[in-house]
C-alpha cells in the first residue's frame, strides 16, 4: 500500500493519527510514526514550551517524519506557530479554522501544510494558500465537526481540488480505509481508533467508555453556539445539550465546558469531563500497540481492495 503522499512524506503506509488535544503526545506520535503510518502531536490549548518538549521527545524515540497539529482556536496558536517553524516540523496540520495568516511562514520554513477542512470551499481555500494536502474531515469524527459526512464530503473535495486528500471521520479499520480509497482519497486520519493504542495515556475511565460504546453511544452539542463537538453521551453533555435548549448564556456554556476536556482525559471524571470520541468508537474492540494497528488496518484495507474482483470481473 504506497500512495502519492507517502513519497510526498516519506512514510510507509498513508495513515495519519488524529491530532487530538490533550491526548496526542511526542510519546502517541512518536509509536504511530515508528510503526510507519505519520504520528502527530497535538498543541491543542497548551503553550509553546509544552509543544517544544513534546517535539524534543518524539525526535528522540524516532527518525521518522512525524507532524504538529495547530488547534487554530487556541490562545497559544501564534506562539505554537512560531515553533513549529523554528522547528521545522516535516509536516503541520490545522483544525478549527482558517490557517491562511500562518501558511507562508510555515512553507519558507519547509513545512508541508495539511489542514482540516469540513467543506469543499475551505478545501479550495487551502488549495490556493499552497497546502501541500488536506484532510477532509466528515461529521462522524469526534470533537469540533463540520455538517458533512465523510461519505459526502471525500469524493465533492477531491473533484474541487488537485491536491492528494486525506480521508477522516467515521474511518477506524481496513474496510473504512478501502472505502476512503474508493472515493478517490490517498490516505486516512484516524483518531478514536488510536485512543485504544497502547501508546495512549488516556485515564482508564476514558478508554473503557470507548470499548464498550456502540454506534449510538456520542452526541453532537453545541451547534447552537456555533462550536459542534461530538464526545460520548455521559452526565457532563446531558447538562450542556439541557443548558443549551434552555437558552443559557455563551458565558454559561463556556462555564459548563472549560476545562472539561482535561478532566476527561487525566481524571476520566464522568460527571464534569468531556470524552471526544468519533461514531465509530463501537468498532473498537481492544488495546493494541499503535504499531499493529497501523499494519493491521493496512493488510485489512489490501484484503477489502483485493477481493472486489467477487463483484467485478
Ligand atoms: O479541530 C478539529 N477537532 C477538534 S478541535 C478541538 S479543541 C476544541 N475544544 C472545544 C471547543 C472547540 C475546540 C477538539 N476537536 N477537527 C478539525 C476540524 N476543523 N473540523 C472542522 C474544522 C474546521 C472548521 C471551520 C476547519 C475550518 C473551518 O473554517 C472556518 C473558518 O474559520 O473559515
Amino acid at each position: 500500500m504506497q500512495t502519492e503522499i507517502c513519497r510526498l512524506l516519506g512514510i510507509r503506509y498513508p495513515v495519519f493519527q488524529g491530532g487530538m488535544a490533550w491526548i496526542a503526545d511526542g510519546r502517541l506520535a512518536a509509536a504511530v510514526s515508528e510503526g510507519g503510518g505519520l504520528g502527530i502531536i497535538a498543541a491543542g490549548n497548551a503553550p509553546a514550551s509544552y509543544v517544544e518538549e513534546q517535539i524534543h521527545f518524539a525526535r528522540k524515540r524516532t527518525e521518522k517524519p512525524f507532524g504538529l497539529n495547530v488547534m487554530l482556536r487556541s490562545p497559544f496558536a501564534d506562539e505554537v506557530a512560531d515553533l513549529a517553524a523554528r522547528e521545522g516540523v516535516r509536516v503541520v496540520t490545522t483544525g478549527a479554522g482558517n490557517p491562511a495568516a500562518f501558511m507562508d511562514r510555515w512553507r519558507r520554513a519547509g513545512c508541508a501544510v495539511i489542514p482540516v477542512v469540513a467543506s469543499v470551499a475551505m478545501a479550495k481555500l487551502m488549495e490556493r494558500a499552497g497546502a501541500a494536502a488536506v484532510i477532509a474531515e466528515g461529521c462522524e469524527s469526534g470533537g469540533h465537526v463540520g455538517e458533512t459526512t465523510t461519505m459526502a464530503l471525500v469524493p465533492q473535495v477531491c473533484d474541487a481540488v488537485r491536491l492528494p486528500v486525506i480521508a477522516a471521520g467515521g474511518i477506524a479499520d481496513g474496510r473504512g480505509f478501502a472505502a476512503a480509497l474508493m472515493l478517490g482519497a490517498q490516505g486516512i486520519q484516524m483518531g478514536t481508533r488510536f485512543l485504544c493504542a497502547g501508546e495512549c495515556t488516556i485515564h482508564p475511565v476514558y478508554r473503557e467508555k470507548i470499548l464498550r460504546a456502540t454506534d449510538r453511544s456520542t452526541i453532537v452539542t453545541g451547534r447552537r453556539n456555533g462550536h459542534p463537538v461530538r464526545s460520548l453521551r455521559t452526565a457532563f453533555s446531558r447538562r450542556y445539550e439541557e443548558a443549551e435548549y434552555r437558552g443559557a448564556s455563551e458565558t454559561e456554556l463556556d462555564v459548563l465546558g472549560t476545562g472539561a476536556l482535561r478532566l476527561a482525559v487525566q481524571e476520566g471524571d464522568l460527571e464534569s469531563g468531556c470524552f471526544l470520541s468519533g461514531q465509530i468508537a463501537g468498532l473498537v474492540k481492544r488495546v493494541q500497540p499503535a504499531a499493529e494497528i497501523v499494519e493491521e488496518v493496512t493488510r485489512e484495507a489490501e484484503q477489502c481492495l483485493k477481493g472486489t474482483s467477487r463483484w467485478v470481473r
